[in-house]
């Protein structure tokens, strides 16, 4: 399967917590590569990443990242591509310097952010982005809604006040 997302981390630290990423590209069947790159700590691996991944048709990059999450801001200053920046809980803010650093981006360089730990939804959105131009992918994300809507109507018999 050809990769159409890139998903990079700031850190080995951050992947477990970023599970929610796999499993929703793999529900929806899209193919992504993975790569530790630290805007701060190599700051040129990710740009090379980043130019290589859109050299190879990537159409969306995931990145990933704890504390000062620039990672993000740095992968959309180096593309066109759309960027989905996921504040990565942790830290003594528990994630919130995470959440603003990502999604404080000056006008000009926008990065669609998700919530603090919201791996699932990256991987979601990613795939929405790439349904524009998918018919086929559109399908299985409309089968998804549908098994969602099973899944809450189900848990009724299950309350009580
Ligand atoms: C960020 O700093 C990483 O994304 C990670 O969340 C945080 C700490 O990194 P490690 O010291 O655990 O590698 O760049």
């Amino acid at each position: 399967m050809k990769p159409q997302v890139l998903v990079l981390v700031g850190s080995k630290n951050d992947a477990p917590k970023l599970s929610g990423i796999r499993e929703a590209l793999g529900e929806l069947g899209i193919g992504f590569e993975l790569h530790v790159a630290s805007a701060h700590r190599t700051p040129g691996r990710v740009a090379d990443l980043v130019r290589e991944a859109e050299r190879r048709g990537v159409k969306v990059i995931i990145a990933c990242a704890g504390m000062a999450n620039h990672l993000a801001g740095a992968v959309a200053a180096h593309t066109v591509l759309p960027v989905i920046g996921v504040p990565v809980p942790g830290g003594t803010l528990g994630g919130m310097d995470a959440l603003l650093s990502t999604v404080q981006m000056p006008p000009g360089i926008p990065v669609a952010t998700v919530a603090i730990g919201g791996a699932r939804n990256a991987g979601i959105l990613a795939a929405q982005i790439i349904a524009t131009s998918d018919s086929r992918l559109r399908q299985r994300l409309k089968a998804m809604r549908s098994k969602m809507l099973g899944d809450v109507t189900s848990t009724e018999g299950e309350i009580e006040l």
